[in-house]
């Protein structure tokens, strides 16, 4: 029923082009109460339709929300891997969850799974990520590369370089890496990560990796616990961004570097990593699972392992952490 009413709705603004359709005509083409009315707006508003309402005249659409399509993403993409099957959906709980479904129905490597909504976004440790309609990127992406479990962490380093990269080539702002999974503006989150694995004993089946972009949003759009912590590129960069060039983008860097990567190991990705990590030489703390540890970050172990050097001198081998610095 509700459905309907939206889809009247937009049928008359469809047939009304540039005129204004007041919302008494609304109401009555419709057959609702002009509150009613009011409401469809509200929520094509939140969908991120831009209209204009004008007393005396009423409401007229004046900008669609800016979608992503499969074949805008299709078109002008220069990768032979990344990105050449794409699934796309309006609303998901999860775009991992999809991910792992086309990994067990052996969907091709490079295969990228993109919503404009996540109902149920996930960080890590079952944590939420706030994922609102047409304005972020928030993407899955599967691979099934021929190594060793252990080796999984570093394509999460691998994918924050590329995202980095990507972000520098879109914008004027310089981001910032936090071991492992986090890209920082002035402090502020912009990007989250989170790498997931199907495998049997030591043998990969397919690595999927979660890419969780602030692209388009206001301060405003963020839930108020997020205000303070969180941020976008338009918020960090003024102008806003085509979420389908830097998809593109993100796909042409992450491919270079896999391939080097499956070719030369983890080495070269590590001194471009490097260049773009913000805690390394900072005090910082770092809370894993059972334990929190405080020193000095030194860096990453050739294998991408994070060092820290406690008050004692010791070198702690943090795989898998929060860090605060
Ligand atoms: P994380 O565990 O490092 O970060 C999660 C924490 O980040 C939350 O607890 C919250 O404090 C904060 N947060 C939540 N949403 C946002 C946001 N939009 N911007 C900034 N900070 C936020 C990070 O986990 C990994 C995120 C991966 C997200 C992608 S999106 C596509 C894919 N599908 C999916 O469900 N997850 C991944």
């Amino acid at each position: 029923m509700q459905s309907e009413i939206r889809k009247e709705l937009l049928d008359a603004f469809t047939n009304a082009g540039d005129d204004f359709l007041s919302g008494q005509h609304l109401a009555e083409l419709i057959g609702c109460s002009r509150t009613a009315v009011w409401k469809h707006i509200e929520e094509l508003r939140k969908e991120g339709f831009k209209l204009d309402a004008v007393r005396n005249k009423g409401y007229r659409i004046l900008k669609t929300p800016e979608k992503i399509t499969a074949d805008e993403i299709r078109l002008g993409l220069t990768t032979t891997l990344m990105g050449r099957n794409i699934h796309y959906e309006e609303s998901v709980e999860s775009t991992q969850k999809i991910a792992h479904r086309l990994a067990s129905e052996d969907a091709p490597e490079g295969t990228i799974i993109i919503a404009e909504e996540q109902l149920a976004g996930r960080g890590r440790m079952a944590r939420k990520w706030h994922s609102p309609k047409y304005t972020g990127i928030w993407m899955s992406m599967l691979l099934r590369p021929n190594m060793p479990l252990s080796n999984a962490p570093q394509l999460t380093l691998l994918t924050a370089v590329a995202t980095v990269q990507a972000i520098e080539e879109m914008t004027d702002v310089i981001p910032e890496i936090k071991w492992p999974n986090d890209i920082l503006i002035n402090g502020k989150k912009v990007t989250g990560i989170l790498t997931e694995l199907q495998a049997e004993a030591d043998q990969i089946h397919s690595i999927i990796i979660g890419i969780g972009i602030n692209v388009n949003q206001k301060k405003d759009d963020f839930p108020s616990e997020l205000q303070e912590i969180a941020t976008s590129l338009f918020i960090e960069n003024k102008v806003s961004v085509s979420r389908a060039e830097l998809i593109r983008s993100i796909l042409k860097h992450f491919e270079k570097l896999y391939t080097v990567y499956l070719e030369k190991g983890f080495l070269p990705i590590k001194l471009l990593w490097e260049g773009y990590a913000g805690s390394i030489g900072k005090y910082i703390k770092a809370r894993t699972l059972t334990t929190t540890i405080e020193g000095k970050a030194l860096g990453i172990t050739d294998d991408g392992v994070l060092k820290l050097e406690d008050e004692s001198g010791f070198i702690h081998h943090i795989y898998s952490a929060d860090i605060e610095l």
